[in-house]
């Protein structure tokens, strides 16, 4: 099976047009593309009057819920899973097709696969949607859905309510903004600041969101970030991986009860040693002892002045897992310092 486009985005807006209930999902543990991705699609179905609804699966950050406003999602506790009551005629999966990143939701899914669409701008996935749209040429997910807001022929600015604040626009902006960190990752060409102009211009407060997303945390997370330093470790990565040092992490679950500290508080945590010259790629291992697994988080950065990446979407796909070249995650059943050791011996190897 190859993961690729099978049909277009006009196809997928017609259904999602003539749809009577429609329900999006996205992966599990949401990103800001993911649920700006959600956001945006429920919006657009709402706009042209068609009945949505977001179901995702938890954990999600506060400052990503706090986007949500009245539109309506359904957090999924991933430790007592309830599958989405009613009868939807359409399912919409976003900014991804790997059924590994829908466990939860996965058996609901697969007894409805002749009514799953899909929108994704990921290289790796599944069967997950019977019918999809793939562009690894777009920066977040929303990028792909600007377009089918647009085959909706639905208004860019439509549902705001409060200024912007929960517009289509602004989801938009929040996956476009959080997936190319902030317009810095090579995700961010061109396009990417084209859409961005297009999404300010429909009325997003650039700067709200800015704070609403990077300057809300509480202490507990930055008492985390300091442990997660402290165990910072160097590694010179092998030239079949393309050579440099790579930074690694671990958080263990002590770690978050002393610091009372939240599993979801651990995102972005991995970027920060990227600030460093000589790193070209960072790790983060998380104990998740809730869920009895060790979670991968991968980031790379372009070395130099060939600009080339190690490729963290490999590397990530070693632990079982997937991505971009430059941002990747992975899960793996087995200890802590069992899973930093098999990172360290990949990247020698
Ligand atoms: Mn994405």
């Amino acid at each position: 099976m190859q993961y690729a486009t099978n049909t277009t985005v006009d196809a997928l807006a017609r259904e999602l047009r003539g749809a009577r209930r429609v329900l999006v999902t996205t992966h599990q543990k949401p990103d800001g593309d993911a649920m700006g991705s959600v956001l945006a699609v429920v919006r657009a179905c709402e706009a042209v009057g068609v009945a949505a609804e977001g179901w995702v699966v938890d954990p999600c950050e506060g400052n990503l819920r706090a986007f949500e406003g009245p539109t309506k999602v359904v957090h999924i506790d991933p430790r007592a899973p309830r599958l989405p009551e009613g009868d939807f005629d359409l399912i919409v999966v976003v900014d991804t097709g790997a059924w590994t990143q829908l466990e939860v939701i996965a058996p609901w899914l697969r007894e409805r696969a002749d009514r799953v669409i899909g929108l994704d701008h990921h290289a790796r996935g599944d069967d997950v949607a019977a019918r999809r749209v793939v562009d690894v040429s777009c920066g977040s997910c929303t990028a792909l859905l600007v377009e089918l807001v647009r085959a909706m022929e639905v208004d860019l600015g439509a549902g705001s309510r409060d200024a912007g604040r929960f517009s289509i626009a602004e989801a938009l902006y929040m996956g476009l903004a959080t997936d190319t960190g902030w317009f810095r990752f090579p995700n961010a060409r061109a396009r990417e600041f084209e859409l961005a102009a297009r999404l300010l211009a429909a009325g997003v407060d650039k700067n709200a969101m800015y704070q609403q997303l990077e300057q809300s945390s509480r202490a507990e997370r930055m008492l985390l970030q300091a442990r997660a330093l402290s165990s910072l470790q160097f590694v010179q990565a092998s030239a079949a991986i393309g050579g440099g040092q790579i930074a690694l992490m671990s958080l263990a679950a002590r770690d978050f009860t002393e610091t009372g500290a939240l599993l979801e508080e651990t995102a972005g945590i991995v970027n920060t040693p990227m600030e460093i010259a000589s790193v070209r790629a960072s790790v983060l291992v998380v104990e998740d002892a809730a869920a009895g697994v060790t979670k991968l988080s991968f980031r790379s950065k372009p070395a130099g002045s060939d600009g080339r990446f190690i490729d963290v979407n490999e590397l990530a796909a070693r632990f079982g897992g997937g991505g971009h070249v430059h941002a990747a995650g992975a899960k793996q059943r087995a200890a802590l310092d069992a899973v930093a050791a098999a990172v360290i011996a990949a990247v020698r190897s």
